[in-house]
């Protein structure tokens, strides 16, 4: 099945230099990469993407974590499209503690937990395609993504925006 799937390099993985090496890996599944930019993630937008954690012992180092305060303020997102994108991608990821995932997946080769218990798992990507939907449209706009895979509409922009002076 042809799906897309919301792929994060999170901000360990930018300090580390590790873009190059993730997307390296990422590109053995032959997906295509639809959409990508570069983020300094809100706190808003931190808690919105993990408000299924909202509740766990460290979701506030989780947010702190995803926001860069650990590393650098920014995150890279992508969004990859395919046959099968989710497990695919999923399965190159690994497992979520670093410490059990196989490794030679991202998280085993690249990963590590923090004597503070904080997960650095470098990459984050979506577990499922309800899960997938929820967050490409939380991280993207649609003109961001160059297949639409979404219904989308036209409306009169009414906001001032910021363009180039
Ligand atoms: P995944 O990212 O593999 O889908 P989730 O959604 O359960 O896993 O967890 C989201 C993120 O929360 C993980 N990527 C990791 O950074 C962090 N996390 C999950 N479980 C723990 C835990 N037990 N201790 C610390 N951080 C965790």
């Amino acid at each position: 099945m042809i799906q897309q799937t919301l792929v994060l390099i999170k901000p360990d993985g930018l300090k580390k230099s590790l873009t190059g090496n993730v997307l390296t890996r990422l590109s053995e599944t032959k997906l295509d990469i639809v959409a990508a930019k570069i983020v300094k993630v809100s706190k808003e937008l931190a808690a919105e993407h993990y408000r299924e954690l909202k509740g766990k012992p460290f979701f506030d180092d989780l947010l702190k974590y995803l926001m860069g305060e650990y590393h650098k303020k920014k995150v890279m997102a992508l969004v990859y499209y395919g046959e099968d994108a989710i497990d695919k991608v999923r399965k190159i990821c690994g497992a979520t503690n670093p410490e059990e995932a196989d490794a030679v997946s991202i998280r085993g080769a690249y990963g590590r937990i923090t004597t503070k218990g904080v997960y650095e798992n470098v990459i984050h990507a979506s577990a499922n395609m309800t899960e997938a939907e929820r967050e490409i449209k939380l991280w993207f706009q649609p003109d961001e993504i160059i297949e639409k895979p979404y219904p989308t509409k036209t409306q009169k922009a009414t906001l001032e925006k910021r363009v180039w002076a």
